[in-house]
């Protein structure tokens, strides 16, 4: 009996550690996948950024995003009134319990946007982020420079 516990823990592991890639980050119950930024030459604009969340806990909420750089960074909501856009921030992001959000390219209604950039972003390139979480804390996320956000999107993989 204790040998075949022991045999579906080491399966049970092992099945954990297959689908949490080295990359794809997990705090608490929460793993953040896609994340992606497009590619920017130019620094001092809006960029948007964009990721996945997959909680497996209790109900969250991510409260905020912060990058050296950037001056700072909104979850923007993207409201049309009649022939115009504009764009709010709109953090707090809701987590709920066992539920998956996407904030995903095209970026509507919802996307990160990192305001007043402080370098350039060149494809390839990995920028770390730190996130804050109500319930599972502070957690740093790498994100990649893609050329288009839906392409780095759908072609997203863990490394
Ligand atoms: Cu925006």
């Amino acid at each position: 009996m204790k040998r075949i516990i022991a045999g579906m823990l080491l399966m049970l592991w092992l099945a954990g550690c297959a689908s949490t890639p080295a990359d794809t980050i997990n705090a608490s119950g929460i793993s953040i996948d896609h994340t992606v930024i497009p590619a920017s030459a130019e620094v001092g604009v809006a960029v948007a950024a964009y990721a996945g969340f997959e909680n497996s806990d209790g109900d969250d909420r991510l409260l905020g995003v912060e990058c050296v750089c950037a001056t700072s960074i909104e979850l923007h909501r993207v409201v049309s009134d009649g022939d115009k856009v504009s764009m709010t921030n709109s953090f707090p992001l809701t987590l709920p319990a066992k539920g998956r959000v996407e904030v995903r390219p095209p970026g509507t209604p919802l996307h990160f946007m990192l305001i007043g950039t402080k370098r350039a972003f060149a494809v390839g390139e990995r920028v770390p982020m730190r996130l804050r979480f109500e319930r599972a804390g502070s957690v740093e996320a790498v994100f990649t420079v893609v050329g288009k956000s839906q392409d780095g999107w759908d072609a997203w993989t863990p490394d």
